[in-house]
């Protein structure tokens, strides 16, 4: 077996600047270069000030203007900048969601989307007070489907997923009036409440935020990944690879890209079909690569062991190596960039929702009803194109790692099960994590999560941090592009657990798991919910208490924020490595970062100095065990 040892940053760096030297040849734009004009930024932007609410405006705060036109001072202002960025981020995930309801809507055993796991579904129904017992599992599954879209405009009642929550922590949302009713209403709500001449009370707003992201975590992304793992399979740990290096030279390479696994799962369906190899093979290719980015990476990585070409600002670097012939996308997170960077090279850049609509790209309309024609035809336009490939142009950086994914809940509880003593319990459960944590064999555990933000050197803040935890003996669980970033690294290898605290070291080799736990896409946080849930049973303390941290390094979309929201408002205290914008509002600094410990016994610390950040992590979670005494 090859040495191991992590890829460098200097070595991320150099191949990227290798596939600028490309993109400068073809006259191809970047984002280190848009960076760079888009800075200093402007600062009424950063600080959360300006209001673009009314045609009146825009506002902008100053000490010599302290108010909008309408009275509204900065608290107001920040705040309702803050609750939409909160609902822009809740609506995204939960129509992403809902799409998944849709989807499961249209199973049928002979069709294009079928049950793949059963005993989940029926343990969803079971969970919902719906009856299972000699029920077909598709008409099962319609049902769910139906139900489940009620969720999102039920007129009374709040959501169904909360009951997964320890009482203590429902209790403390119910108090705090944050428990979501209809999943559309919160973000709905939100919109009415910074509409001109509504909300302007700092308190109110962040209340709002609260309320929409638990929205989103704990209603649409708890509907997305749960009924996704019903019609895709629940994830099981599965090797796969992770960088550029997993492009292949004499391969027809598909890059796809975005969120939504029924469009990803249908094109790696028909990238297997013989038909469509065998094309390949005509013209010229030894065959058919699917890799990934972003979200729809992590899906397909995680069900189906697909390997993930990079995150979010590896995108670009995707389409420079010249050997991608379509990078096919849906929603969320894909630069308009890619739209002009594909006509420097032969790409076909495909976009396939009406949600993410882009100039230069080929719209190929996909819908799950037709989904195996649409596949078949994006697959066979990439393949097509194969012959189109400027040579000259072809440059894959050699870089990639082993990694080893797939972590559900499910997985990490059958992975203990497999090491536990305990012949009583085992039907899941976290038991042994939590006397790891008791003992000290583990200090505790950090889910990290979020993007990259070119406000940050790319991916070094997920690593350093990763780092730092692990020779700390603190375990991670990660998801989004922050997994994708620890994959590209290298410590998603099992052999990372070199790196280490001697504690991690031995609870790696015994579980034979990699020390950072790869838990799926941003939509799948909602599975870390569920897991700090469990270990709240099985520890015997309140969520809050337990020696959990949440971090976002390099964050940036709204979705991200909805994020941080439901994660503090589950009792997880949450460290940003980016500075929300509302630090024009010294009320809005004050409710995040401390005020909402009242309501929900965490908060919020912003850190842009991630050494400094890493140590205020470090040392928040040996105040939790000290508190607990352990
Ligand atoms: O939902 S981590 S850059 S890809 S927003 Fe986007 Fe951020 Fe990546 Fe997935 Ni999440
Ligand atoms: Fe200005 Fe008030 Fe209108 Fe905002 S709502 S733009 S602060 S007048």
């Amino acid at each position: 077996m090859d040495e191991f040892r992590l890829t460098s940053f200097e070595e991320m760096d150099a191949a990227t600047e290798e596939l600028l030297e490309t993109g400068k040849k073809v006259g191809a734009d970047s984002w280190q270069l848009r960076a760079k004009q888009q800075t200093p930024h402007c600062k009424f932007g950063e600080q959360g000030i300006c209001c673009r609410i009314c045609s009146m405006g825009p506002c902008r705060i100053t000490p010599k203007a302290p108010k909008g036109i309408c009275g509204c001072d900065a608290h107001g202002i920040a705040g309702r900048n803050f609750l939409r960025f909160t609902a822009g981020g809740a609506a995204t995930h939960s129509d992403h969601g809902r799409e998944i309801c849709h989807t499961l809507h249209t199973v049928s055993p002979n069709g294009s989307y079928r049950v793949s796991d059963p005993e989940k579904l029926k343990r969803i129904a079971e969970e919902w007070g719906v009856e299972t017992e000699g029920k077909d599992i598709y008409d099962l599954a319609h049902e769910m489907s139906e139900l489940a879209l009620m969720e999102y405009g039920k007129p009374f009642g709040v959501s169904r997923w909360l009951s997964r929550a320890p009482e203590h922590t429902r209790e403390l949302w119910h108090k705090a009036e944050i428990e979501p009713r209809a999943i559309d209403r919160e973000v709905s709500c939100a919109m009415h409440m910074t509409h001109m001449g509504c909300s302007s009370l700092s308190e109110a707003l962040v209340r709002q935020s609260l309320r929409a992201g638990m929205a989103d975590g704990w209603g649409g992304s708890m509907c997305g990944t749960e009924f996704s793992d019903v019609m895709f399979g629940t994830p099981m740990p599965v090797d796969t690879e992770a960088n550029l290096g997993v492009l292949e030279k004499d391969m027809v390479n598909i890059i796809v890209h975005g969120h939504d696994p029924s469009l990803s799962e249908m094109i790696v369906n028909y990238a297997e079909d013989p038909e469509m190899i065998a094309l390949a093979k005509s013209l010229g290719a030894k065959g058919i690569n699917v890799a990934g980015v972003c979200c729809t990476s992590n899906e397909v990585a995680m069900r189906r062991g697909i390997p993930m070409a990079g995150n979010f600002l590896a995108q670009e670097n995707v389409v420079l190596t010249g050997a991608c012939e379509a990078i096919v996308v849906d929603v969320q997170c894909i630069f308009p960039a890619l739209g002009p960077l594909s006509k420097c090279f032969h790409t076909k850049f495909i976009t396939t929702s009406p949600i993410a609509m882009m100039p230069d790209s080929d719209f190929v309309r996909f819908s799950p009803e037709s989904a195996a024609e649409n596949a078949r035809k994006i697959v066979k336009l990439a393949v097509e194109n194969f012959v189109n490939r400027k040579q000259e142009l072809v440059h894959i950086p050699q870089l990639k790692q082993k990694a080893t994914v797939g972590y559900s809940v499910e997985a990490i509880k059958k992975t203990l099960d497999k090491v536990t003593n305990s012949q009583v319990d085992r039907t899941g459960t976290l038991k042994p994590l939590a006397d790891c944590i008791k003992s000290g064999v583990l200090r505790g555990a950090v889910a990290m999560v979020g993007c990259n933000n070119p406000k940050v050197r790319f991916d070094t803040a997920h690593i350093g941090l990763m780092r730092k935890m692990l020779a700390n003996d603190i375990i991670l669980v990660l998801s989004g592009c922050s997994a994708q970033a620890a994959a590209k690294a290298g410590l998603m290898d099992k052999r990372a657990k070199e790196l280490c605290g001697d504690g991690l070291k031995r609870v790696c080799e015994l579980c034979d798991i990699p020390p950072v736990l790869h838990m799926g896409s941003c939509v799948d946080i909602s599975r870390m919910m569920v897991l700090a849930s469990d270990l709240s049973r099985d520890f015997g303390v309140n969520i809050s208490q337990i020696p959990l941290v949440g971090c976002a390094p390099e964050w940036m979309s709204e979705k991200a924020v909805s994020i941080g929201n439901y994660v503090v408002a589950t009792g997880i205290d949450t460290f940003l490595g980016v500075t929300p914008q509302i630090t024009g509002s010294s009320q809005m600094v004050e409710w995040l970062t401390n005020g909402i410990r009242d309501w929900v016994e965490a908060a919020y610390t912003f850190e842009t100095d991630i050494e400094k950040l890493g140590d205020m992590m470090i040392a928040r979670i040996e105040e939790k065990r000290a508190a607990l005494g352990i």
